[in-house]
């Protein structure tokens, strides 16, 4: 029998990948989560029915998540890890050679499982510079640890991450980070809901000096259009050169990755 795992991505429109086992189903105390085996994109990790990331695919997520925020900053030493349990934007943020990532996961459980089954993600974790805090990150910037950046690798903005994409955090965030901090996010799918990203957009013009929207293409997200922003109260500039070996990001992607297309633009001019 063939088995299929399938995501909704709007109410008519779905996602099929066919699988060839099941490898772990976990019910923690904040989420579903499955780990499949899938034929054409590998391992894939999916929670509360969202594809989180897949073998295949992953590195398109973590290098843009981290390296257009990383290569902003001029030397990232302290880097703030918001979600991300999986690992794999830690295993970017360490390319750069910080002396310090701390990865703040609500769901222990998420850890464990990409420990466990996903080793190509979770490496970084074996690393001694990164340290993991079992807490909600709405929670841990409270306590005043300063960071230079801080990236915020959350699932979508319902359930347990609804709150990393409110105001009130965002005006927190500002006070955890060093002068000429950087931060950046990832914002959902600007096809489907481009009100999400230009809502984030809007607040965070008000806390930022400097704000950017950028795109990339990710396979198994839907629509396959995602975004992210950038901000930070120095201008978002390109300041150093990759000085290792990328898959999707290279230099002229950091610039292009912020040319936007008119709908998206449009949206976010008109958007209150
Ligand atoms: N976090 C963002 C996943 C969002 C996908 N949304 C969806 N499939 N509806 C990914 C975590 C990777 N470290």
């Amino acid at each position: 029998m063939e088995y299929w795992f399938h995501e909704m991505h709007t109410l008519n429109v779905k996602l099929g990948i066919r699988v060839k086992e099941e490898i772990a189903h976990i019910t923690s105390e904040y989420q579903d989560i499955h780990l499949f085996n899938t034929y054409d994109f590998g391992k894939l990790l999916v929670i509360d029915g969202a594809v989180q990331t897949t073998v295949k695919d992953e590195f398109i997520y973590h290098e843009m998540i981290v390296h257009p925020p990383m290569l902003t900053h001029p030397d990232p030493k302290r880097i703030l890890i918001i979600g991300g349990g999986d690992g794999g934007a830690a295993r970017e943020a360490l390319k750069h050679n910080p002396d310090e990532v701390h990865i703040v996961e609500i769901d222990e459980k998420v850890v464990e499982l990409s420990r466990k089954y996903l080793p190509e993600i979770s490496c970084a974790y074996d690393d001694p510079r990164v340290h993991l805090h079992i807490q909600n990150g709405v929670e841990f910037i409270k306590n005043g640890e300063k960071f230079d950046v801080i990236i915020v690798d959350s699932t979508d903005p319902v359930g347990p991450a609804a709150g990393l994409f409110e105001k009130g955090f965002y005006v927190n965030l500002k006070k955890v980070l060093k002068d000429g901090g950087v931060i950046s996010q990832q914002c959902g799918t600007p096809f489907y809901h481009p009100e999400e990203v230009c809502k984030v957009k809007t607040i965070l013009e008000k806390i930022f000096r400097y704000v950017k929207i950028y795109l990339a293409y990710i396979p198994t997200y839907p629509s396959g259009m995602w975004s992210f922003i950038i901000a930070s109260d120095v201008p978002i500039e390109k300041r150093r050169k990759v000085k290792f070996k990328t898959k999707y990001y290279n230099d002229e992607i950091y610039y292009s990755s912020m040319a936007l297309p008119n709908f998206i633009k449009e949206k976010c001019k008109n958007y209150k």
